[in-house]
């Protein structure tokens, strides 16, 4: 692993319609991010947050059902930037979110760097949403589409190139509340996905070992993006979108060390923490335990 990490918090909330969850860099910090990851003997440079743009006053801001497009793009392109200057200089990107329409703007900065980026996508969701197919508007459900270059062209087309992924390259897994329109992305484009039928099924180990197995041939790196609601809301309730019959805390800590073990991980990022909706902190402190995990606590 990268012993230089670079953290960059986004304060974004304008990809869905809860407030608070701008405010998980906060609670991610306060739960000690810093100190835990410099105890595995990590040096850490903490950027700060990513300015974002304020929401329009319009509240026809959703064009296309797109809402606050504009905003987010902004948003997106100015994180994509700050990712691409990390890789440049050689250090691991690790994205505090703010939702999960961040995705978009490290896609497009981590790129760049690679031929073949391997995707593991960690949520109850498939974020493989378009405008058109989206049952609400919220860009928080899309950037994973987005980053295959599936969308408005505004958010294909941040940094200038699409598209940021192949879907060969992706791998989901916990899903268990996937839109009509996301499932027949996923047939056509031929995505791997690791329902929580098939986690039930195979147990986590292999799922994760078989993950492994299928991005490793193929893949020049691989990056994490790690959505809190992949958990069970029993146990991370402070997400906007709570989805029963997640992934435990005890699945997400083995999949976080077999990949610490697998030593595939670039770049990660963790998602959709709101601590207005949390529970003293505890899905703050959900996600800095798993990148505890990530970066080799529990093996060292
Ligand atoms: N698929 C739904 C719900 C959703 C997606 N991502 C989250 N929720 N967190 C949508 O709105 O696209
Ligand atoms: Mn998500
Ligand atoms: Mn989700």
């Amino acid at each position: 692993m990268n012993k230089q990490l670079s953290i960059i918090g986004v304060p974004m909330d304008l990809g869905q319609m809860r407030r608070g969850v701008d405010m998980g860099p906060s609670a991610i910090r306060y739960a000690g991010v810093v100190e835990r990851l410099e105890n595995l003997k990590y040096t850490i440079e903490d950027l700060g947050n990513i300015d974002i743009p304020l929401p329009s006053k319009k509240d026809d801001n959703k064009l296309d059902n797109l809402r606050n497009l504009n905003e987010i793009t902004e948003g997106s392109h100015r994180l994509a930037v700050a990712v691409d200057e990390v890789v440049e200089k050689g250090n691991f990107p690790l994205v505090l979110g703010g939702d999960h329409s961040i995705a978009m703007g490290t896609l497009a900065g981590l790129s760049k760097h690679y031929d073949n980026l391997g995707v593991i996508w960690y949520d109850a969701h498939g974020d493989l949403n378009t405008g058109d197919s989206s049952p609400s508007g919220n860009i928080h459900g899309m950037p994973l589409a987005v980053s295959l270059g599936i969308g408005h062209e505004k958010l294909t087309g941040i940094l200038d190139y699409e598209p940021k992924i192949k879907p060969e390259n992706i791998v989901i897994i916990g899903a268990r509340s996937l839109d009509e329109g996301e499932r027949v992305l996923i047939k056509e484009k031929g995505i791997k996905v690791y329902s929580m039928h098939e986690v039930d099924r195979m147990g986590m180990t292999q799922v994760v070992q078989e993950s492994i197995a299928y991005l490793k041939d193929h893949t020049d790196g691989v990056h994490l993006s790690l959505d809190l609601d992949g958990l069970d809301p029993d146990e991370a309730p402070g997400v906007g979108t709570p989805v029963m019959g997640g992934l435990s805390y005890r699945e997400s800590h083995l999949a976080m060390e077999m990949l610490y073990q697998s030593e595939m991980i670039t770049s990660a990022e963790f998602v959709e923490v709101n601590p207005i909706l949390d529970e003293k902190n505890k899905t703050a402190n959900m996600a800095v335990g798993l990148m505890g995990s990530l970066f080799g606590e529990s093996l060292k």
